[in-house]
């Protein structure tokens, strides 16, 4: 069989009293389960939102797009031109023509020596798809996998026999593993699914309710923390100072799947930690790496598949690409595998990869969520981005500071023997000398630091305070510039981070400004109001929170 020979990551099964706190329950597991990358979250079995996306005129009547995958190209193929259509491809043709998985048979077992395709179809990467209901979708799903496994499972029976019988035969989750890996690693037939993926659940629609503003008619699941239009703001996530609705990060995205339809390896956008639900259908099978290991996984995929990087360095974030667990199990990179089902959460940590498929028809939604120790993954990730120069998705230091600014309020409020509101997140227990919070801004205030150093000869200016309300950032590499930045006299809406002052205009140091949103002095300031010294508590809070304290 093809199926990997791997490890399963741990399952988690939370208490109804641990479940009613997700970050501190995530707090919890962490040392265990990042050691695999990946783990499964069984809710208490009192827990079971129901699904909005099964009323029936929902079900019957809203479309969504699709994306249609080759499955045997996720592995095996020819590099091309043409670079992939990126994940989130807002705008999508539809397609005329409903195509069943198993299209022709190739005479060879080698994908590389295929040329029987068409010119348009030659070029990979994910195509557009039809649109869909998702009673339709069920339908295309169910008679694929009917067909698919009925011909593998006794030679060739006619569709209309298939029909017939309620029931053939029905592949294990293993039996289906197997075969998902024979048509990625040596595939002998052209498999096409469609997937239903990345679909943003603001346009489309969540599977959990909202909070609506009739609050009488409110299912009571509208407010749970585990409800994953809640989870990334919830109070000791860094992302709930995050005030743009970023899709796919705070706002979560649905993935309606069929058999074979897969995400291939990828790291979530700066590192973040995803938080998946199953809401319906069969089981989706996941794959995880350790945070730890992501460079060797990218070394192993490198080696592995040198011709497709040779053309397009940037591969993985492209999320086209499929490797066997059992290839990086022999390059020594450690892979553990979930299996998830109908109710059950899939939780991936800081820099995990992850890969997976789906064993038929079903409904998932995924979003981030940030605890505390996520901020030097964070900032590794942010510092990764720049040598790549590659677009932020958020601004780690726009966050980063209004986390520590919470925090000092916090500490002030204590200091002034304020009590602080109840149920509020205690961000100042991340504080202190050694605290998580602390180190974060430390080590940002460090580099902060160097590069103005570096940058001596500028003159310095503060920013305004809305500065960066239209998000700016490095015109050479991307990088954010929410706590500094460069401009010139000759190019007033252009603007650089602190490495490439040489690069923003060919004029004199002197025609050139720095612009600040801290001084390194006030900076210091911070850090140590951080690290608890109370006379810097009062100085943050009065100076730049702008802080009374009631008994003066
Ligand atoms: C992700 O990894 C999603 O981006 C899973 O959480 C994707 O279910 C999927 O297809």
């Amino acid at each position: 069989s093809h199926r990997p020979e791997i490890d399963d990551a741990p399952i988690f099964t939370p208490t109804e009293e641990e479940f009613k706190d997700p970050i501190g329950y995530i707090t919890s597991i962490r040392p265990q389960a990042e050691k695999y990358g990946i783990c499964r979250i069984v809710p208490p079995s009192s827990w079971r939102p129901p699904c909005s996306l099964k009323e029936k005129t929902f079900w019957e009547c809203t479309e969504f797009n699709t994306r249609v995958q080759q499955v045997d190209k996720l592995q095996n193929r020819e590099p091309t031109k043409k670079k992939a259509q990126p994940r989130a491809q807002k705008k999508r043709k539809r397609r005329k023509r409903l195509r069943f998985g198993m299209t022709h048979r190739r005479p060879s077992a080698n994908t590389s020596e295929s040329s029987d395709c068409t010119d348009a179809e030659e070029k990979f990467g994910f195509q557009s798809g039809s649109d869909f209901t998702l009673e339709e979708f069920q339908k295309y799903a169910d008679e694929f996998k009917q067909q698919y496994f009925g011909m593998k499972g006794s030679d060739e029976i006619p569709l209309s026999e298939i029909k017939k019988k309620k029931k053939i035969w029905q592949p294990s989750v293993d039996e289906i593993e197997g075969e998902y890996w024979r048509i990625v690693v040596c595939p002998t037939d052209e498999v096409e699914v469609d997937y239903g993926a990345d679909l943003d659940t603001s346009m489309f629609s969540s599977g959990f309710s909202k909070l609506s503003s009739d609050s009488n008619k409110q299912d009571p699941y509208g407010l749970s923390c585990w409800n994953l239009n809640n989870l990334p703001r919830i109070p000791g996530s860094v992302l709930s100072f995050e005030t743009e609705d970023i899709s796919g990060v705070v706002v979560p995205w649905l993935y309606v799947g069929m058999c074979f339809s897969s995400f291939c390896w990828h790291v979530e956008d700066h590192f973040l930690y995803s938080m998946n639900y199953m809401h319906f259908g069969e089981p989706k099978v996941w794959y995880g790496v350790p945070g730890a290991d992501a460079v060797k996984l990218e070394e192993a995929m490198r080696k592995n598949l040198p011709r497709l990087f040779e053309e397009q360095p940037d591969l993985l974030h492209e999320l086209v690409t499929q490797l066997s667990p059992s290839v990086l199990k022999s390059e020594g990179v450690p892979v553990y595998r979930v299996v998830q089902n109908p109710g059950e959460f899939v939780l991936t940590l800081p820099r995990a990869y992850h890969s997976g498929f789906n064993c038929g028809f079903n409904c998932a939604e995924a979003v981030n969520v940030a605890p505390v120790d996520w901020l030097p993954h964070g900032q590794c990730a942010i510092e990764l981005y720049r040598e790549q120069r590659r677009k932020t998705s958020i601004s780690h230091d726009k966050l980063l500071l209004k986390t520590a600014n919470e925090a000092v309020r916090q500490l002030w409020m204590n200091l002034c023997d304020c009590k602080s509101e109840q149920g509020v997140y205690r961000w100042q227990d991340t504080c202190g000398k050694n605290g998580m919070l602390t180190n974060a801004i430390k080590t940002r205030v460090k580099m902060e630091e160097a590069a103005r150093r570096a940058n001596a000869l500028l003159q310095y200016k503060k920013m305004d305070r809305d500065y960066d309300s239209a998000d700016r950032e490095c015109f050479s590499c991307f990088y954010d510039l929410h706590l500094s930045a460069v401009s010139c006299q000759c190019s007033p809406n252009r603007f650089c981070c602190l490495n490439h002052t040489n690069l923003l205009c060919s004029c004199e140091m002197d025609k050139k400004v720095a612009l600040f949103r801290y001084s390194i002095e006030e900076l210091g300031t911070l850090v140590a109001a951080l690290e608890g010294d109370p006379t810097a508590v009062y100085q943050w809070g009065q100076n730049d929170l702008g802080l009374v304290c009631p008994s003066g």
